[in-house]
């Protein structure tokens, strides 16, 4: 008896031994401070040892997400702090780790929007449900976190170049490499094991991305990413190429005709796909095509809008598409030019929404008036004139050439931080990384081309004297681009609701990176309207989706006319634009 209940003890503790600790085991503080990164991990950086928190939460249901699936999943939501040896600063990281029946030997990290440096734990659940510990990073910029270009002034004329470069590359990398040496640790992963390590983010998020595939090849395994938001100075001065079109030609629109027009290119150039869906999965199809002249006369109704903390309340707006407006919508169409007709940047696909030309009414005049897209304009008098502040105040004699003026100026001083569109991925390619880079082809903030670009510049820089299609295979060995049809900025379209979306990219991902399994088309999800749910691939650039058999069959095909409509030569500058 005595030796059979000693057997009994014995098999019992040895499938203790073998399974997973509780999540509630390991979760707590104690046993994070003791498995915390090794003071050394990264030169220049001590952890915080008290100021760890970690807390076990149970049962949380993720729905309706861009990024990734809906999901249910425990996790243990730690935090730490670490500083700058000798600046006396303090950076707070934040992880969710999987419950460890659930890790997968895998780490990610994830980016920000806009002038934030991270999108708040939102992101992190994409992590999570892949067995991956995941990371957000408050760079340092504490309460500034949305908004860290409120830090990038010590005051006016001296910027804080710690800041300005922890927000360009310096933050996200030292997340992700703190962020791995924790989740061995953490894990008990020994140095033998692959720990797979991945990246996540769209717009800043996105550029956020790039900027360590330029410079780690070693930091990232594989990276989703989404719209960058890079070439920076370019891509915030263009923001406002709208509102200089609207006050070079005295029109301020009603937003109400402007969408007007939207919808009318939406409707017109639905079908040249091949497939009536509501979606233009082929703006260059549109653009050659469609005369937003058509347009002349169409009337159009918006309902008055409420008041807002920022904003007077706005009446109905009942009226019909005017020659001005359309004057409006074809100069912005046409893209950034110097008075020499020189190129300076490219601009929004049809179908996009105008949303930098977007107006404000004037309650007292009764008129709608210049908005400055703050975007645009916190870059300019924050980064170029070192002026604390939000936006400028107004465009008062700022001409097309103040912008190319703007563009260059911001491109020199910002080269190494900002920019973000180094094309030599030698090193990322030859350590083994993938990366995944979509962008919505409706996209309204930054311009689809942006993307195309980018990817033309790193095939052309690092297959030098290859054929096109050789240098394409070439560079798709490591990175895919994919054009989503009828996509918005970062997010499926409200306007365009049966178009795909990859929510499941990092999925993806992960097949390409673990399993050689390479993404040929991206996988795609109908995740608004009556649709939802429906799966749709997207083609892998340059090749174009067109619609067979009446709409029932994508092909993903090669099409010269397509691809040359995509690339443009930026000849306002001297320097290569890459
Ligand atoms: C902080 O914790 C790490 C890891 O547990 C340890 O190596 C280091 O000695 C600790 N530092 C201090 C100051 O206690
Ligand atoms: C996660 O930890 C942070 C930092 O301690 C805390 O503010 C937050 O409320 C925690 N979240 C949950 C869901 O427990
Ligand atoms: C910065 O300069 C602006 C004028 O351009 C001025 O209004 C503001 O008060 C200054 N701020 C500080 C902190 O000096
Ligand atoms: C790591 O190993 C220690 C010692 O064996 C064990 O107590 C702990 O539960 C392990 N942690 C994880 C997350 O498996
Ligand atoms: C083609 O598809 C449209 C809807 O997408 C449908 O209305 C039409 O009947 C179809 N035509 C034929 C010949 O099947
Ligand atoms: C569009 O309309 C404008 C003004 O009404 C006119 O000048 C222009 O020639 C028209 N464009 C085309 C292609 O017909
Ligand atoms: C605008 O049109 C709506 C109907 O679409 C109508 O109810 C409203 O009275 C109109 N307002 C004006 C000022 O014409
Ligand atoms: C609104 O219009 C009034 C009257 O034309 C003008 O005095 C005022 O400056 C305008 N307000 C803004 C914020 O532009
Ligand atoms: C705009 O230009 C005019 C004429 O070149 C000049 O007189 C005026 O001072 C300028 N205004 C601003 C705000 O720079
Ligand atoms: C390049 O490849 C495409 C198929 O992807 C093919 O249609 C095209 O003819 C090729 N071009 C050349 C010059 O070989
Ligand atoms: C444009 O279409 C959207 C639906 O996508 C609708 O909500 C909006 O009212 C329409 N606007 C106009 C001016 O037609
Ligand atoms: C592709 O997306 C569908 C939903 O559209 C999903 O069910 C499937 O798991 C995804 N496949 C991969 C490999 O991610
Ligand atoms: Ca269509």
């Amino acid at each position: 008896m005595r030796l059979f209940i000693w057997t009994l003890v014995a098999i019992v503790q040895a499938s203790v031994v073998d399974a997973s600790p509780a999540l509630a085991e390991v979760c707590t503080i104690d046993y994070v401070t003791a498995h915390l990164p090794p003071a050394g991990v990264y030169p220049g950086i001590s952890v915080v040892n008290s100021s760890v928190s970690a807390n076990p939460v149970y049962s949380v249901e993720v729905t309706d997400q861009y990024f990734y699936p809906n999901a249910e999943f425990d996790y243990c939501n730690v935090s730490f702090s670490y500083s700058h040896d000798g600046l006396n600063d303090k950076v707070v990281l934040t992880y969710w780790l999987p419950a460890p029946e659930n890790f997968q030997n895998r780490y990610l990290s994830t980016g920000g929007g806009g002038y934030a440096i991270n999108s708040g734990t939102q992101s992190l659940p994409g992590g999570i449900i892949y067995g991956a510990v995941a990371g957000i990073t408050d760079g340092g910029f504490g309460v500034n976190q949305d908004d860290a270009i409120n830090t990038f002034l010590v005051t006016n004329g001296t910027r804080d170049w710690h800041n300005i470069y922890m927000f360009g590359y310096e933050a996200i990398h030292e997340m992700g490499e703190l962020g791995k040496s924790f989740t061995k640790t953490f894990f008990n992963i020994s140095d033998s094991t692959k720990l797979y390590s991945y990246y996540q983010g769209c717009s800043e998020g996105g550029r956020e991305g790039w900027s360590q595939v330029q410079r780690f090849a070693d930091e990232f395994d594989g990276a989703a990413i989404g719209a960058p938001a890079f070439r920076f100075a370019f891509q915030q001065v263009q923001h406002l190429y709208s509102n200089v079109v609207e006050q070079t030609l005295n029109y301020f629109p009603p937003p109400c005709e402007l969408q007007a027009i939207v919808n009318a290119t939406i409707l017109a150039c639905d079908p040249l796909d091949g497939r009536l869906d509501g979606v233009v999965s082929r703006t260059d199809l549109c653009s050659a095509q469609y005369d937003i002249n058509a347009t002349l006369g169409l009337s159009y109704n918006c309902a008055p809008g409420a008041a807002s903390p920022f904003a007077p309340a706005t009446p109905a707006q009942n009226g019909t598409v005017t020659a001005q407006g359309i004057a409006l919508a074809k100069k912005i169409f046409e893209g950034l030019h110097d008075s020499d007709g020189r190129r300076a940047y490219f601009t929004y696909t049809p179908s996009s929404t105008f949303t930098d030309a977007q107006t404000q009414y004037n309650a007292t005049s009764g008129q709608w008036e210049l908005d400055v897209t703050s975007l645009g304009g916190s870059f300019v008098e924050v980064l170029l004139d070192l002026q604390i502040g939000s936006n400028l105040p107004n465009l008062n004699n700022v001409t097309y050439d103040t912008l190319v003026q703007w563009i260059s100026e911001g491109w020199n001083r910002y080269n190494d931080v900002l920019m973000t569109n180094w094309p030599d991925l030698t090193p990322f390619k030859q350590a083994g990384g993938k990366v995944i880079h979509f962008h919505g082809e409706s996209d309204y903030s930054i311009p689809t081309a942006s993307s195309v670009r980018y990817w033309e510049s790193v095939n052309t820089i690092m297959n030098p004297g290859m054929s096109y299609n050789d240098s394409v295979a070439a560079t798709q060995e490591f990175y895919r681009l994919f054009l989503v049809p009828g996509g918005s900025h970062c997010a499926p379209n409200a306007a365009e609701p049966n178009g795909p979306w990859p929510q499941t990219a990092l999925q993806n991902l992960i097949d390409w990176v673990e399993k050689d399994v390479p993404p040929v088309t991206l996988n795609g999800t109908v995740l608004l309207g009556a649709n939802a749910g429906q799966n749709q691939q997207i083609c892998a650039w340059p090749l174009r989706p067109l619609f067979t058999g009446n709409g029932t069959s994508l092909e993903c095909v090669y099409d010269q006319q397509s691809i040359d409509s995509w690339i443009y030569e930026l000849d306002a500058f001297d320097m290569p634009v890459y």
